[in-house]
């Protein structure tokens, strides 16, 4: 992606935003939230990859297709997209990552925590939007996941309305 950008370094409001706008290209759908996801160095303040729910083929997430998008630009497996992440990436991403998925996926918080296991890299912190609603799969416990393994979460406040409104969009009012 190119190094230019207009985010200041770490402006966690402004990469909220930009995530949430991503969610907006998203399909709404009755059966998922609508999510946006943002890969950033932070080190270097650079957009490695962003991604937005179903974006790629198949019933892909949004933190999903970051990492995917990120391993094929760096022609590596999907799998080992945490060797070419560095050292200082953060996720930023509209809703909490998830921790239960559909049979046959898996969940994004376990491809996170995949992630630091690998030689080098991974993802440092997750700046989230909001906590996931319990439609679904009942009390998501991606968050808690996370920070037990030692991955940073933090609540980036004040969107929390304008995201559930776009993440639902689609779903039987
Ligand atoms: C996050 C996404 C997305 C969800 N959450 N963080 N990013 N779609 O892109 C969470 C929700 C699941 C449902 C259905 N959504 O998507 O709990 O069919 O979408 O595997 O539980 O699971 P599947
Ligand atoms: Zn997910």
């Amino acid at each position: 992606m190119a190094d230019f950008q207009s985010i200041a370094p770490r402006d966690h409001e402004a990469y909220m935003r930009f995530a949430l706008s991503l969610a907006e290209k998203s399909d709404p759908k009755p059966t998922n939230f609508r999510v946006g996801a943002v890969l950033v160095d932070e080190a270097s303040n650079q957009i490695l990859s962003t991604g937005y729910t179903l974006e790629l083929p198949g019933n892909t997430h949004a933190e999903q297709c970051c990492f995917k998008k990120f391993s094929a630009l760096k022609g590596v497996a999907a799998d080992d997209v945490g060797t070419v992440l560095p050292e200082s990436t953060v996720l930023y991403t509209t809703i909490e990552p998830c921790n239960k998925r559909s049979i046959g996926n898996l969940p994004c918080t376990e491809r996170i925590l995949k992630t630091r296991s690998a030689a080098k890299g991974g993802i440092k912190t997750v700046y989230l939007g909001v906590k996931e609603p319990e439609t679904f799969v009942g009390e998501n416990k991606g968050r808690a996941k996370l920070e037990e393994a030692g991955i940073e979460c933090v609540h980036v406040t004040g969107f929390e309305k304008e995201i559930l409104d776009v993440a639902t969009a689609g779903h039987p009012s």
